[in-house]
C-alpha cells in the first residue's frame, strides 16, 4: 500500500528525482521468532492486540545505523499533537525523519522510550499509521524545493499563510448561469490580488474563525478583515 502511494503523483516523482528519499522497513524483518511476530496479547486482558517493541527497537537501531544525521522519529497515534502545515515546514527543514506506523490496538508503552514527537492527523480511529504517515509525508514533500513544479504555488499555499484558500476558477468564463467573477476577468492584477485577500479572509471568518487568532495578516488584510467584520464588504 505504501509503495503504491510513493509510486504515483507528485511525491513519485520527487523520489525519481531522488529530490528525497523514502524508505519503507517491514518489522517483521525485525522479528526473532520463527512466526515473525510483531504483536502479542495486552497485558491486564482486553479486546485485541498490541505491538511489541523489540521489532521497533531493533528496525529503529538499524535506521539510526545507516545514517550519521540524526533521526527524528515520529509516532502516527490518535494520541498525539494534531498535524498543521507549520508542523510540515519545520519537519521538512530536518535531515531524516522515521516515522512509525502502529496497527491494532497500538503498540507498547515503551516505544514511546525512542519517540521524538506523536502525531495525529485527526480525530478518529484508522486501522493503521501508514495513511497517517502518508499524508504527512506528502505535506512534508511539498515543503521539498522542486517538488512542486512551481514553487510559487508552494509558497501561497493556503495555511502556509493561516487562511483558508480563495476561490479558483478556470475556463470555460460561463457554464450555463454560472460565471466567473469579472473581476477576475478585468486583468487588473491589483484588484484581483484584493479579491483573492478578501475572498480567503472571509471564508476563514466564515469557516474557521479559530485560524484568525495565530493567522500572519498584513495591512492591508487586517483592514479588509475589519471591513467584513462589520459588514462593509
Ligand atoms: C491515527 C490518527 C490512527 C490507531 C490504532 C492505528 C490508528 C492503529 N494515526 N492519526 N488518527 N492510528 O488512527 O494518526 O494502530
Amino acid at each position: 500500500m505504501v509503495e503504491a502511494a510513493l509510486s504515483a503523483g507528485v511525491v513519485g516523482r520527487a523520489i525519481e528525482k531522488r529530490l528525497l528519499e523514502v524508505a519503507i522497513h517491514d518489522l517483521r524483518d525485525f522479528t526473532t521468532d520463527r512466526h515473525r511476530s510483531v504483536d502479542d496479547v495486552p497485558y491486564g486482558g482486553g479486546p485485541g492486540m498490541v505491538m511489541k517493541p523489540e521489532p521497533i527497537f531493533r528496525a529503529l537501531d538499524a535506521i539510526a545505523a545507516r545514517h550519521d544525521a540524526p533521526v527524528t522519529v515520529l509516532l502516527m497515534s490518535p494520541q498525539g499533537t494534531r498535524f498543521t502545515q507549520r508542523d510540515a515546514e519545520r519537519l521538512g527543514s530536518l535531515p531524516h525523519v522515521a516515522m512509525l506506523c502502529g496497527r491494532y490496538e497500538g503498540v507498547d508503552e515503551r516505544v514511546r522510550s525512542r519517540v521524538d514527537e506523536e502525531v495525529s492527523i485527526g480525530d478518529y480511529v484508522l486501522s493503521g499509521g501508514e495513511l497517517p504517515a502518508l499524508v504527512v509525508l506528502d505535506a512534508i514533500a511539498r515543503r521539498v524545493p522542486g517538488v512542486v513544479g512551481d514553487d510559487q504555488s508552494v509558497a501561497e499555499d493556503s495555511f502556509s499563510r493561516g487562511l483558508l484558500d480563495f476561490p479558483h476558477y478556470t475556463r470555460p468564463a460561463a457554464v450555463g448561469d454560472l460565471r466567473v467573477p469579472d473581476v477576475l476577468l478585468s486583468g487588473n492584477h491589483q484588484e484581483i490580488r484584493r479579491w483573492r485577500k478578501q475572498e480567503s479572509l472571509g471564508r476563514t471568518l466564515e469557516r474557521r474563525p479559530d485560524l484568525l487568532e495565530s493567522a500572519a495578516l498584513d495591512d492591508e488584510e487586517r483592514e479588509l478583515l475589519d471591513r467584513i467584520r462589520n459588514g462593509r464588504l
